[in-house]
């Protein structure tokens, strides 16, 4: 009967992306090799931050490994997994990472279609007080095929092909869209695979939580300080929202995500262009919101028609249900980058 069926019929991420790489009787698979090895850097990441306590506690971290190499921190040790996995995939040109100051172009013989940008373990520094933390990461193909460069990675958040995210916390839950919908997956460690548990996401059209650093309120700018101050005395008569603030922005983004709301990294008096990374933090979040029925911000312009003119370039954002920013729009053009 039904729950039998369920159990067997087990749609793992990998079968998903075949699913969909399906529509497209010309694709050879490509896309589908490339998330796989993306998938493989979750779940060692989720492997090894689940350890990351236990290493502290019984003094692994710091010591030398069998190799007699110095134990990395765990974001230097997700990045090397990262690149490494996806340079040997042969799928990729151009990697951007929040760990590396410079772009990895591929060496020729193992170049691919797709250049990635990501933040392999964002939120690290919450690592210790076992506060969920995630890898994020956006996609673009390549336009040519000449030299890559750091060029084919300065594009608008519009031009991305797919982004996600895996959100390493009570569950390792990868959430992912290829520009059809957003779907959620989680880990099951029994079987090392991710299953399709979340369906067809779509972002409710109105929350009743806000989620930003108050504590970064004396620094705001008019139209922010107005904003927020709406969403804690509202004049209409409707009910003050909630705070709900994590500090660590694939938490933050995933709840709103799933419960509605809106969350916002505004710039400041001390970061004009805030504190987000447009190419590994903003693009792939503001992406998702879309795909999912929200809206993604900038204070001046809908965030993926930014272009960025550095891999490292910030924005702020504000991101969240579709009503919500609707309001934060309606403002004149609250915080909005320098440039
Ligand atoms: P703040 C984590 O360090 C991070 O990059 C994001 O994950 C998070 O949203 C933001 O910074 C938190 O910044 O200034 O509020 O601590």
């Amino acid at each position: 009967h039904e729950a039998d069926a369920y159990r067997t019929d087990l749609m793992t991420i990998t079968r998903f992306v075949l699913n969909e790489q399906s529509k497209y009787p010309e694709s050879r698979g490509d896309f589908t090799i490339l998330l796989s090895n993306i998938v493989l850097g979750c779940k060692f990441v989720c492997s090894a931050v689940n350890k990351a306590g236990l290493a502290k506690l019984i003094g692994l971290a710091g010591e030398t490994n069998i190799q007699g190499e110095e134990q990395k921190k765990l974001d230097v040790l997700s990045n090397d997994v990262f690149v490494k996995a996806l340079v040997s995939s042969g799928r990729t040109s151009v990697l951007v990472s929040e760990e590396d100051e410079e772009a990895t172009l591929v060496e020729s013989s193992k170049r691919g279609k797709y250049c990635v940008v990501f933040d392999p373990l964002d939120g690290s520094s919450n690592i210790d007080c076992g506060v969920s933390i995630g890898t994020i990461f956006g996609i673009y193909t390549m336009s040519h095929n000449d030299e890559p460069t750091t060029e084919d990675v300065l594009k608008p958040g519009n031009e991305m092909v797919a982004a996600g995210y895996c959100m390493y916390g009570s569950s390792c839950m990868l959430v992912l869209s290829t520009g059809t919908g957003v779907n959620g997956f989680t880990l099951d460690p029994s079987l090392g695979e991710f299953i399709l548990t979340h369906p067809d996401i779509k972002i409710p059209k109105k929350g009743n939580i806000y989620s930003v650093n108050e504590g970064n309120a004396q620094n705001w700018d008019g139209p922010t300080t107005k904003y927020v101050e709406k969403c804690k005395f509202p004049k209409d008569g409707s009910p003050a929202k909630s705070l709900r603030y994590v500090g660590s922005m694939v938490a933050d983004v995933h709840r709103t995500l799933l419960y509605g709301g809106i969350f916002l990294y505004p710039a400041d008096k001390k970061s004009p262009n805030g504190k987000l990374r447009v190419l590994y933090e903003v693009f792939p979040m503001s992406f998702l919101m879309e795909q999912a029925g929200g809206q993604a911000f900038t204070g001046k312009k809908r965030a993926l028609d930014l272009v960025p003119e550095k891999i490292h370039e910030r924005s702020p954002i504000f991101l969240g249900s579709y009503e919500d920013v609707e309001e934060i729009k309606a403002l004149d053009s609250p915080s909005s980058p320098t440039t």
